[in-house]
């Protein structure tokens, strides 16, 4: 895995060619900062091309084959430790969706204020389970909606939003204010087909798993596929890319499912945070260009504010910014469609760990730090949307 530092649309053209020729980026090819993967047979001819251009670059992983090798020991499927254990779930290894469905059964069957729910079916039949933490019955408090996994390979975000569950369910003495005065609503993954894929054949895996059309290709970039400003930049309509956007706005039954959920609770939910991987971003709208939403300073206050608090956990350390400013304009995006059409005041999208060491491939000894600190951002967000939208005395 390369870096790059592209400066000029000469350099943005030739990234061009090579994507089209079938290069892997894990960013958009835009100006600034590039990742991309490169064949170790390619490497010479490639480093030559940079430098004639004037391309700078760095090796940001040296050997990615062994990485992605390694990788295919970190997932542990259904497997109980401990005699008596009441669900496979853990943070020191990765897990299929099954694993984290069981974790949320045992949940709900262990705490009468936690429910579990299908909002509906994946393209191939796969459940996608939402879990509702309410106090006294859902409905009569402001909300919190997260979700992650919307993108297969960042199997760090389903692993650190199950890790919340655990943390805000498990240790709820700890931090009571937050359910007695909030409902949660919790998806762990919203791409569960790709997830599966992405840990069965192909680790890169991105997007949804449908077949489009004759065009042999399949999947949507779920993340390009929301209505609003749908097909308005930074997707594309080739059904072979990796930023897809489907055939329509909402072609994904994946979408439709997240979609009508949130929909029925726009008027309860406040806060709604989608988690991807990687960057080290809190990602404020919009996505579709370089507007601003009107409420842009109190979003952006309130991100400080939980950055804040994240990085005082390990010192971890994470921008924000509109999508646009930190990363290129992404049109089709859920937290776009999240405040654009259902009003929910403060919607974000959140890159989770790391910079680039290891990328999408993040070792399992680093979900549990990433767990701790993005649940203290959420935490301070929690307590800054009672601040401002809670009822008790
Ligand atoms: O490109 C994306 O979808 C996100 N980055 S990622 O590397 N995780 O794929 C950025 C999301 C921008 N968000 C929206 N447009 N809503
Ligand atoms: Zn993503």
């Amino acid at each position: 895995m390369y870096r790059l530092d592209v400066q000029t649309p000469r350099h943005i053209e030739y990234l061009q060619t090579l994507e089209k020729n079938g290069a892997d980026f894990w960013t958009e090819i835009r100006l600034g900062s590039v990742d991309v993967r490169v064949e170790s047979q390619d490497k010479l001819e490639r480093e030559d091309t940079f430098t004639k251009l004037g391309i700078q670059f760095s090796v940001m992983i040296e050997d990615l084959g062994n990485l992605l090798k390694e990788s295919k020991t970190w997932v542990t499927k259904g497997n109980k430790n401990s005699a008596g254990a009441k669900h496979s779930m853990d943070w020191t290894s990765y897990h299929p969706v099954e694993d984290m469905h069981d974790f949320m059964d045992y949940l709900a069957e262990t705490y009468e204020y936690v429910s579990v729910s299908s909002i509906g079916k994946s393209y191939e039949g796969r459940d996608m389970r939402v879990l509702s933490v309410c106090k006294g019955g859902c409905g009569n408090k402001p909300a919190m909606w997260i979700d992650g996994g919307i993108h297969a390979r960042e199997w760090v975000s389903p692993a650190t939003v199950t890790f919340m569950m655990n943390e805000l369910i498990e240790n709820d003495a700890e931090h009571s204010d937050l359910t007695e005065n909030l409902d949660w609503y919790i998806l762990p993954s919203h791409n569960p087909d790709g997830y599966a894929f992405s840990i069965s054949d192909d680790r890169l895996w991105r997007k949804t798993r449908a077949p489009n059309g004759n065009s042999g290709c399949f999947g949507t970039d779920a993340n390009r596929n929301w209505g609003f400003h749908w097909n308005e930049g930074g997707s594309s309509d080739n059904p072979c890319s990796d930023t897809f956007m489907g055939a329509e706005a909402f072609s994904e039954i994946e979408n439709q499912n997240v979609r009508d959920f949130v929909w029925e609770r726009k008027d309860q939910i406040k806060f709604y945070n989608t988690i991807h991987s990687y960057s080290q971003y809190i990602l404020l709208p919009w996505g579709w260009g370089y507007d601003l939403p009107e409420n842009y300073a109190e979003l952006e206050a309130l991100a400080y504010e939980a950055v804040a608090e994240l990085t005082a956990v390990h010192g971890t350390r994470y921008e924000v910014g509109c999508i646009p400013c930190l990363l290129y304009i992404a049109s089709g995006g859920s937290l776009d469609w999240a405040l654009g059409e259902a009003g929910i005041p403060y919607s974000y999208g959140m890159e989770l760990r790391d910079t680039g060491s290891n990328g999408f491939i993040l070792p399992p000894d680093q979900i549990i730090p990433t767990g701790e600190e993005t649940w203290v951002y959420h935490l301070t967000a929690a307590r800054a949307i009672l601040r401002e939208f809670g009822t008790q005395a």
